[in-house]
């Protein structure tokens, strides 16, 4: 297996508008992440992937880009971005920044040229279609966000397709004028000095030409058959890779729903030329009760299952990012640990260690080292994420679907959970913003904060520190061969890593009950490399306290 500093690197994930507030505006900047890259440089990452900081009209918070080469007017400048990078360069923080290639906000130029009439020059960028009549769109699909995935535009009087919001319509890919501006386009910030780009939707940019119905699952056809690893798809990325990616020293996360082992094998193969790595999100898109909105929890044997095929089936083959929540997840603790004040920071701790320490490179999502929990909402006003407020008016006052049942559904899910707020101190808005911050702060911040746990050697944070520090000292930690104990355990999560120097043997308690545990021989009197408890682990049977875990090696 290839060495690299990507694998060997851990991923801290920033949503700019929440981060930090520098001017009193409600909303997270980039002065403001610049004046806290000291707090990243402590904790000890390498990387720092921002979410979008592009001009855009925020219907999606900057996932609809009107200019890819300026920045979002409530972020800063580009002098201000110019600055965060030559500052994190300086700590030996790199810096990756998203890129949304799928679609382009209706803002965009591009987009305002093509839906100006249909022998534009920029008409062929986008995904125009004829109704089926006078009345019905193309076919059935539906898009991500609800509603139907084509929009009437009058101008022309045809429908253009987006898979998201219909302020988010899609790239027509197989237009190789629209490749070239995009790949221009990131040679430009290649060129500025950054050090990579998350890749958002990737899987999704090539469309088959045939749009036919889709398989009507809730409220609308699905379009997944035909625009997600479309026929193109990996043509295009190996093209994106041989003029832009290849010219530079910087890494590649594809953002590829729908992926299974087999197809990252090709995404993220050691030598397909395309990308560095997938995110994939088997483990947190399980179907629920209503789409993905559901207030069940994944059985801890199920979750086994999909992380261990993705730690076996990619060994020396593929290389996978490892994460338990990001900008459109809930709270890692809320929904894989558990939140309650007695075991908040156990479980947050347990987790950590049980993803830390597989194949993979890890993201740390903000806030998540310091145990930051979902948000208690009480009502639907309190949401400002465009898929939660969608969901809402969608199931419940057009489907039926009772508030009784669905509200559980929405606040255990919903991507807002994820955008609250970082919070820094005790003090009012908990150190986010001297003004009212744009979304609500949640209100456990007295408790939770950077400040007190910064202090604090027990702390989630410091736990986290330590982890990634181990990872600099125990190669096996990054190369080491996975393998499964206890399948079967609904309690326990025991695996080992190996390599020919050193053998790591991780345990850990995902229940709330005291749990009998073997140390296997080969392990007994073996060094502790890291617990979440004060425990010595000397004996060979050990009883595991609620969300106990820890580490031997027996290098
Ligand atoms: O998300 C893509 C994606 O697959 C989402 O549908 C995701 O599964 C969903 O948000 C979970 O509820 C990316 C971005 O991460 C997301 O923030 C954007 O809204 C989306 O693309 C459109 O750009
Ligand atoms: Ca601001």
């Amino acid at each position: 297996m290839k060495q690299t500093w990507w694998k060997e690197a851990v991923i801290y994930q920033i949503y700019p508008r929440s981060f930090m507030d520098s001017n009193g505006d409600g909303i997270g900047d980039l002065k403001g992440i610049t004046s806290r890259l000291d707090y990243l440089k402590y904790l000890g990452v390498d990387v720092i992937w921002l979410s979008p900081i592009y001009k855009s009209p925020n219907d999606d918070n900057g996932y609809d880009i009107s200019d890819y080469q300026a920045i979002m007017d409530e972020f800063g400048t580009m002098e201000d971005f110019d600055e965060l990078l030559h500052e994190a360069h300086q700590r030996g923080l790199r810096i990756v920044m998203d890129l949304v290639v799928n679609h382009t906000s209706d803002e965009h130029k591009w987009f305002m040229e093509s839906k100006s009439s249909a022998d534009n020059d920029y008409r062929d960028y986008y995904i125009w279609r004829e109704g089926k009549d006078d009345t019905q769109p193309p076919n059935n699909w539906g898009s991500c966000f609800g509603g139907p995935a084509w929009q009437y535009d009058e101008t022309t009087k045809m429908y253009y397709l987006h898979l998201f919001s219909k302020k988010q319509p899609d790239l027509n890919w197989d237009n190789p004028k629209v490749r070239k501006n995009v790949f221009d386009m990131m040679t430009w910030w290649c060129d500025k000095g950054i050090d990579g780009f998350r890749m958002d939707v990737i899987s999704m940019i090539s469309k088959t030409k045939e749009m036919p119905d889709g398989k009507v699952t809730g409220f609308y056809g699905d379009y997944s058959p035909y625009c997600v690893h479309g026929p193109n798809i990996h043509r295009y990325l190996r093209e994106m890779n041989e003029k832009v990616l290849s010219k530079y020293d910087i890494m590649t996360v594809g953002e590829t729903p729908g992926v299974t082992t087999e197809l990252a094998k090709q995404y993220a193969g050691e030598d397909t030329k395309e990308l560095n790595m997938v995110f994939q999100f088997e483990l947190v898109d399980t179907p629920g009760k209503y789409g993905k909105w559901t207030d069940e929890k994944l059985p801890l044997t199920e979750l086994k299952k999909i992380m261990s095929r993705w730690q076996t089936e990619l060994y020396g083959e593929a290389w996978n990012s490892l994460f338990w929540d990001n900008h459109d997840q809930p709270r890692a603790v809320s929904r894989f640990g558990n939140d309650t004040p007695k075991y908040r920071e156990v479980s947050a701790k347990m987790l950590a260690t049980c993803l830390h320490m597989m194949q993979g490179t890890p993201y740390i999502y903000q806030g998540e080292e310091l145990g930051m929990t979902n948000y208690p909402f009480e009502k639907p006003s309190d949401f400002r994420d465009i898929e939660s407020i969608n969901a809402y008016s969608e199931w419940c006052e057009s489907a039926g679907v009772s508030h009784e049942d669905f509200w559980p559904c929405l606040l255990f899910r919903s991507r807002d959970n994820a955008r609250t707020p970082m919070q820094w101190d005790d003090s009012e808005e908990a150190g986010f913003t001297a003004g009212t911050p744009w979304i609500a702060v949640n209100p456990n911040y007295k408790e939770i904060n950077a400040k007190e746990e910064t202090a604090n050697p027990d702390s989630v944070f410091h736990y986290y520190k330590k982890l990634i520090a181990l990872r600099k000292l125990h190669p096996v930690i990054v190369y080491g061969k996975y393998e499964l104990l206890l399948e079967d355990s609904k309690e326990l999560y025991v695996y080992t890593r190996t390599s020919d120097k050193e053998k790591l043997l991780v345990v850990c308690n995902f229940s709330e009950q005291n749990t009998s545990f073997t140390i296997p021989e080969e392990f007994i009197g073996s060094p502790c490399l890291i617990s979440n408890m004060e425990n010595t682990y000397n004996d060979a049977d050990i009883i595991l306290k609620p969300y106990e875990s820890f580490v031997l090696s027996n290098e």
